[in-house]
């Protein structure tokens, strides 16, 4: 058994003095005093309210840590298989509240604080966003962590430590400027283990050497070491003690400290720079959303990353003592995207190099073991290195991808003989100048299913970007898993009342655990008192945000007008340009209206909030563009309350568990074909806001589920996007009216130098409108008009918000989860309980 291989006296001991966690509010105030006076070296007299944060946290870190142990040990010895979950992003946010809710001790908590003179919600406001990501990709890592947890799963997420996360947005005079988000200082929720490092080696040269049987083997020599240390991060599920591991890898130089011999020798300088160039690898997070750059560094961070993950994943699965062919019934994993692909590349090098399978047996295993989840049809995502980069970096490793590429186009030839053009399409080495891997191929080819993220984008990916790949490994091979959000975080967290309200109907929070008991609430939808609730929570959910848009920005907003939301980050296929230009158009009809006329109009108040990324000039010119219109409408007396318009600053998850439960109608208006899938919408509606937005990615499937009379859908379809870009540049490419107009009223300087937004305008009417806005202007203009004429409606506006949200059970992260388990990863949760600890009874 597990105790069995302690001495009996030991033993004694170690059990006699055994740890529990705080369980009620006695315990955790003691816990808390204790954190304060002994790990902060503070007293009551000093404590303020981020000493208060710290020991609350370290009182949760605790209690987390021993769960975490017992958790590790019952995967331990159940010996089941495990999934891997490898992400360049973890987008977590806050910790505190989410391991208060999902511990079941939030209440404790409150109450313990409070009598220690601190309101809990002070507390929560004290942490600092963990931003380790840019946008959905991150988050949706992060949910994955969560269901994986609450469903009792053995998994493990491995990313980079970064030391420092997304930046941090100012907008000053209305322009973004990006300020470095140093997130490390003081971090509660980690645990650094400078007992489990990796040597990671780059460069050198490759030499073949024979083995003791004779064999010629490859060895990768020589070149720069550098340390990856490990720091874990505990990750709570929801009512369940099962608590896993998100391990996120930090450089170090492998001298451990700078090089004393050079310092002798009085080359101080160059002494540190070693140091300094290997904690450069996990120093900063790239901040492109959708956009990949070839930049020698990032190709170093997911090289790290890939071998020093594996190294322990590999470890751990000897530790077993198997035969190396049952690896891939003990081991999952999956790729978030291309970026860690060369973990397929890794581990073959791993099973031949280091192991001596021979190479068929080991690509056995390889694709065996892996999956590859794609997020984006966009071409400048699609991550492509050039093969001279990689013979400089990673010799080895580009022999081995020349090997696969070879076998695989033979597999190719044999089965369609004679077709160069498409051995040629879809080679791993793109002929070009220079030659590049195209590591979505790489990524295809090594593993045993690739899906997309939503409905339409799985099938766009078999019929475009990889189409040949269907013909040549079947279609069976490409699947489709919808993408989901944990009703965790982004009901019961960020919406407590409405999550109570909920509660009373369904009778229990089971909801949170199985959200399609949310449909329960139907049955409710002619209770006045459930309607008259529904419509109040909306409401002080409007006004805390409101509340929130007067200290950030200054601006005065009414909580009665229609808010109307665009929170993402900045991006010309998200379009958040067509919303500002139809924004100036609604302001241009306004002004031409009497003050009769005008007051039949619907106040509104329209939200912005995302990051562009610092080098992306056209995004960075459509956040001016807000604010210079906000500037222009918010002060104009003829407007008054009818129409505000407000960027709201550094938008990340924390400010996005405000908003969002804030909304009437949020904008998820893509190019149709572009969005993969979204996951904000999904956001906005659990939290009974509608939608207006066009068929693209998951906004389809929400539609399915919720009805059409219940979402304002517009735009251009995917299949018919071709043919109109086609015509824009062959055809006479005539703009939209009234967009044509508004682009009169820039160029006339109301809203600020015109020139500053000349490349926004000429992009539409001279440069092919390659995202099709003027195409989608008119019919997203009437839509709007029919959202404003249902929200006079408040009857029936309620009446599509609760039939929404009732339908929304689909959508949990949980759904999702279990759906790549059972279809790809082929994992089942573990026993929570068992006799003798060892998870194999109940
Ligand atoms: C998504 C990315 C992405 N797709 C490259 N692709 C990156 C690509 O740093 N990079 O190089 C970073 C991010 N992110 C998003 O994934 C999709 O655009 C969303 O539609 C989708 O909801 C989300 C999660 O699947
Ligand atoms: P690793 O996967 O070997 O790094 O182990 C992760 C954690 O799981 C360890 O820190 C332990 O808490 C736990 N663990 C792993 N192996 C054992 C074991 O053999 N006995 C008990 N706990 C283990």
């Amino acid at each position: 058994t597990v105790e069995a291989s302690i001495p009996e006296p030991q033993r004694e001991a170690w059990t006699k003095h055994q740890v529990s966690g705080f369980k009620d509010k006695d315990e955790f105030e003691s816990e808390v005093v204790r954190h304060v006076e002994t790990t902060l070296a503070r007293s009551m007299f000093n404590c303020d309210e981020s000493a208060a944060y710290s020991a609350a946290s370290l009182a949760f870190r605790d209690r987390l840590i021993l769960e975490w142990n017992r958790t590790q040990q019952r995967q331990t010895f159940a010996d089941s298989k495990r999934v891997y979950y490898l992400s360049l992003e973890f987008l977590m946010g806050r910790a505190l509240d989410n391991a208060m809710l999902n511990i079941g001790l939030k209440d404790v908590a409150k109450s313990g604080l409070s009598e220690l003179g601190f309101r809990i919600e002070d507390i929560i406001e004290q942490e600092h966003d963990a931003a380790l990501g840019n946008g959905g990709l991150g988050r949706l890592a992060a949910c994955f962590l969560d269901s994986l947890a609450s469903l009792n799963y053995p998994a493990w997420g491995y990313g980079l430590r970064y030391r420092y996360g997304i930046f941090k947005q100012e907008i000053i005079d209305g322009y973004q400027v990006e300020v470095p988000d140093y997130w490390l200082d003081f971090n509660p929720w980690e645990f650094p283990r400078h007992d489990v490092t990796v040597d990671i080696q780059f460069y050198g040269y490759v030499h073949k050497v024979q083995d003791e049987s004779g064999r010629f083997v490859s060895r990768w020599e020589g070149g720069e070491t550098v340390k990856a240390v490990a720091y874990d991060v505990p990750i709570p599920g929801y009512d369940t003690p099962s608590t896993n591991n998100l391990r996120l890898w930090s450089s170090k130089a492998a001298s451990g400290e700078f090089d004393f011999q050079k310092f002798n020798n009085g080359e101080y300088e160059s002494s540190v720079a070693d140091q300094q160039r290997a904690e450069t690898i996990s120093a900063v997070l790239y901040p492109n959303d959708n956009l990949e750059r070839g930049k020698e560094l990032r190709l170093k961070q997911q090289y790290f990353w890939v071998a020093a993950s594996l190294y322990d994943i590999v470890r751990r699965f000897k530790k077993s003592k198997r035969a190396w062919r049952e690896f891939p019934d003990q081991v999952a994993i999956q790729l978030n995207d291309t970026h860690p692909t060369l973990a397929i590349v890794e581990l073959q090098r791993i099973l031949v190099d280091l192991e001596g399978l021979e190479w068929d047996e080991a690509w056995n295993i390889v694709t065996a073991t892996f999956g590859y989840t794609n997020h984006t049809v966009l071409p400048e995502a699609l991550e492509k290195w050039p093969v001279g980069l990689f013979q400089h970096l990673l010799p080895r490793h580009l022999q081995i991808i020349y090997d696969i590429n070879l076998f695989f186009l033979q597999s190719v030839e044999r089965k369609f003989p004679g077709d160069r053009d498409l051995l040629r399409r879809v080679s791993i080495i793109e002929e070009s100048q220079p030659k590049m891997v195209r590591m979505a191929f790489l990524a295809i080819v090594g593993s045993h299913k690739v899906n997309g993220v939503a409905e339409l984008h799985s099938d766009l990916i078999k019929t475009t970007i990889f189409k040949d790949f269907v013909n040549i490994f079947g279609v069976d091979k490409f699947t489709n898993v919808t993408n989901g959000i944990t009703p965790r975080r982004w009901l019961h967290q960020a919406n407590p009342r409405l999550s109570a309200l909920i509660k009373s109907k369904v009778g229990s929070l089971d909801f949170l655990k199985d959200l399609t008991l949310l449909n329960k609430i139907e049955l409710s939808i002619n209770d006045k008192e459930f309607r008259r609730e529904w419509a109040d929570i909306k409401y002080s959910n409007k006004v805390r945000l409101a509340k929130h848009i007067k200290e950030s920005t200054g601006v005065s907003v009414d909580p009665s007008a229609l808010f109307d939301v665009q929170v993402k980050r900045i991006h010309e296929y998200k379009r958040q340009q067509l919303n500002i230009f139809g924004v100036i158009h609604r302001y241009l009809t306004l002004k031409a209206q009497s003050p009769e006329e005008r007051k039949k109009a619907q106040p509104r108040v329209t939200i912005f909030g995302g990051k562009a990324a610092p080098g992306y000039w056209m995004a960075k010119q459509i956040i001016h563009l807000i604010n210079t219109v906000g500037n222009v409408v918010n002060n104009d007396k003829d407007i008054g309350d009818l129409l505000k318009v407000v960027f709201l600053e550094d938008y990340n998850v924390s400010k996005a568990e405000i908003i969002t439960p804030a909304s009437d109608i949020s904008e998820h208006i893509s190019t149709a074909g572009t969005e993969a899938s979204g996951t904000s919408n999904m956001k906005f509606v659990l939290n009974g806001g509608l939608i207006i937005g066009t068929c693209d990615g998951a906004n389809i499937e929400i539609t399915r589920e919720i009805g059409e009379n219940n979402i304002f859908l517009f735009g251009n379809l995917a299949e018919d996007v071709e043919d109109l870009r086609h015509s824009h540049t062959y055809g006479n490419h005539q703009i939209d009216p009234d967009l044509a107009k508004v682009f009169e009223e820039i160029e006339k300087g109301t809203f600020g130098n015109p020139h500053d937004f000349a490349s926004l305008i000429s992009a539409v009417r001279d440069h092919g409108d390659y995202y099709l806005v003027s195409d989608d202007f008119r019919s997203y203009i009437e839509t709007h008009a029919l959202v404003d004429e249902a929200y006079k409606n408040q009857e029936e506006w309620i009446t599509k918000s609760i039939t929404s949200v009732a339908r929304m059970g689909f959508f949990s992260s949980d759904r999702c989860i279990n759906e790549y388990a059972e279809g790809i990863w082929n994992i089942e949760p573990l026993k929570t309980q068992t006799k003798d600890g060892t998870g194999k009874d109940e």
